[in-house]
Parts: structure tokens; sequence; C-alpha cells
């Protein structure tokens, strides 16, 4: 079990920095899997504070790739609420487009903190090295002072050295340069196939040891076929036991201090399967055990 009781529930139902629309119906989609009564059924006393509001892309008159400022300023903002938080409750950020991880991961960070990236992407892109202009492709690069200095200054927060990236199987090629050169640990695919999903969670409590952890969770890095409703699905992803595995070795570590469920989007899904299985894992990195 992670060291807290109480648990704040924050959504942001921003699309901004997505390619697709839909994203920004996340954060209701994941309340409607029952998030919330699921957390209390397991003992935590939950709050929800309600969704930050966000601008609507139809309202903003602009093209795509000219939301920097916008998600800038949600972002802050979300940063800012989790600052306010007092110490010793366990935020849930609920998404939202993955550039949301900036205001989250530096809004919970109080100090070195090490951050578990779990996605079939990097999102370690900088406008220099990526190819959509979406700055959802870019949030962790950011995080580790990587990219437009608007967004860097406001939230550079971890040493890339204290970032983990799990189920990674779709890199641009700058950003694949950037990882390397940036040291980051990266777990691809054809890692999770070799050393199986255990290991890996071990090995990447071991490399953060001392820390207090993060877990940042794109709804892509699971299987297509499981979690259809995402906007960028890539084949050959995470089974629902490896996921739960991962989150209950993560959960033992009694480390983990903040979490974020992101890039869930109800209108590609089906039947609301892709939040219905977030909120599995959730529950599994909260502690939730089967015996
Ligand atoms: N790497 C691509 C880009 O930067 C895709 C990013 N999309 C994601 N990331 N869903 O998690 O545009
Ligand atoms: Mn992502
Ligand atoms: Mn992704
Ligand atoms: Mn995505």
């Amino acid at each position: 079990m992670p060291p807290m009781e109480r648990v704040a529930v924050i959504g942001v139902p921003m699309d901004l920095g997505a390619g697709r629309r839909g994203v920004d119906m996340g954060p209701s989609a994941l309340r409607y899997a029952r998030l919330l009564e699921e957390l209390e059924a397991l003992g935590f006393s939950v709050e929800d504070l309600g969704d930050l509001r966000v601008p609507l892309a139809e309202t903003l008159r602009k093209r795509k790739g000219s939301y920097l400022e916008e998600i800038r300023q949600v972002a802050l903002e979300l940063q800012e609420r989790l600052r306010a938080l007092p110490e010793g409750v366990f935020p849930i950020v609920l998404g939202g487009d993955h550039s949301l991880s900036m205001g989250s991961v530096s809004g919970v960070a109080r100090g070195r903190i090490g951050v578990i990236w779990v996605d079939a992407h990097a999102d370690f892109n900088t406008p220099e090295t990526s190819p959509s202009g979406n700055i959802h492709g870019m949030p962790l690069a950011v995080l580790a002072g990587l990219g437009d200095e608007r967004l860097t200054q406001a939230f550079q927060a971890v040493d890339p050295k204290d970032v983990v990236l799990v189920g990674v199987r779709s890199l641009d090629p700058g950003e694949k340069r950037l990882l390397k050169e940036m040291g980051v640990l990266v777990y691809t695919m054809h890692e999770v196939d070799r050393l199986g999903i255990a290991r890996i969670a071990e090995e990447a409590l071991e490399r953060l040891e001392g820390l207090p952890l993060h877990v940042s969770l794109d709804a892509d890095v699971l299987d297509p076929t499981l979690a259809p409703g995402v906007g960028t699905p890539v084949p050959g992803g995470l089974t629902y036991r490896e996921a739960h595995l991962l989150m209950e070795i993560l959960a033992q570590s009694g480390r983990v201090q903040s979490l974020d469920l992101v890039e869930v989007n109800p209108i590609l899904d089906e039947k609301n399967r892709t939040a219905e299985m977030m909120v599995g894992l959730a529950l599994s990195l909260l502690g939730k055990r089967i015996l």
C-alpha cells in the first residue's frame, strides 16, 4: 500500500496537446468507470476536486499546433493545485492528453523525484524533433529540461537519470537520439518480452532507489485490442496481466505518491472499456490485491 490514506482526484479535460479530439472527455469516462467508488471501497478517503477549466479548441479559432500558451496555462494551474495539497494526500490526475503531466510531475515534486512513464511512446520530443508538432509528444522532455523555453522554465522538474520508461514501441528518430544522449532508462516492448515485466518493475525500483515515485500511465501502453480508446494506438502493447503485475509490484514498494491516468479517448473507445481498464490499474497501484 502507498503510505497514504487520502486520495485527491482532479480532472484535466484537455485535448489541445493531442492530434485528435476526444481525450477531453477522459475525466468523465474515468469517473463513470467508478474510480472514486472503488477507491472508497479499498478504504481510502477520497475527495474529488472536480475539473480544471480548459479552453475549448473551437473557441480558440487557432490552427492546430499553436496551443502552447493555452496548454502552459492549464499545466501551470494544475501545478499550483497540486502544490497546494497537504502532504500525505495521494493525487490522481485524470486526463486529458499527456501534456498535462508537465503540470502534474512538477506540481508533486517536492525535491528529487523518480518518474515511471508507462507509455507506447516516450513523449521525449522537442519542437525540433517532433514530426507532428503535438505537445503531448513532448512533456517528458520538458520535465527533463529540453524543449521550448516557455515550458522548460515553468516545468523542468526531474533529472533525466531519475526517469524510467516502460512499454515503449514507437519513437521518432530525433527523440531516440535525445533519450540516448540524456541517459534515460527505456524498457521497450523488446525488453518486456525478453526480461518479463516483473524484472523490469524491480529494476526500475532499484534504479530509482530511495526516491518518492510518480507514475504516469498513458492508456496507449496497453495493447490496442484491450484498450481501443486511444488516439495513437500502436500494436504489440502490454497485456492485461503485465500491466496489472507492473502496478502491483510498484504498489508493494510503498513509494508511489502520485499518478496520472491519461490519453483515454471515449469517442474511440468501445463501451468505456479503456477507462475501465485504467481504473483497474489505478486500483492495483493503490494496493488492491487479489488475496
Ligand atoms: N511521438 C509522436 C509525437 O510526438 C506521438 C505521441 N503521441 C502520444 N504519446 N500519444 O504518448 O507526435
Ligand atoms: Mn504519452
Ligand atoms: Mn502514448
Ligand atoms: Mn497517446
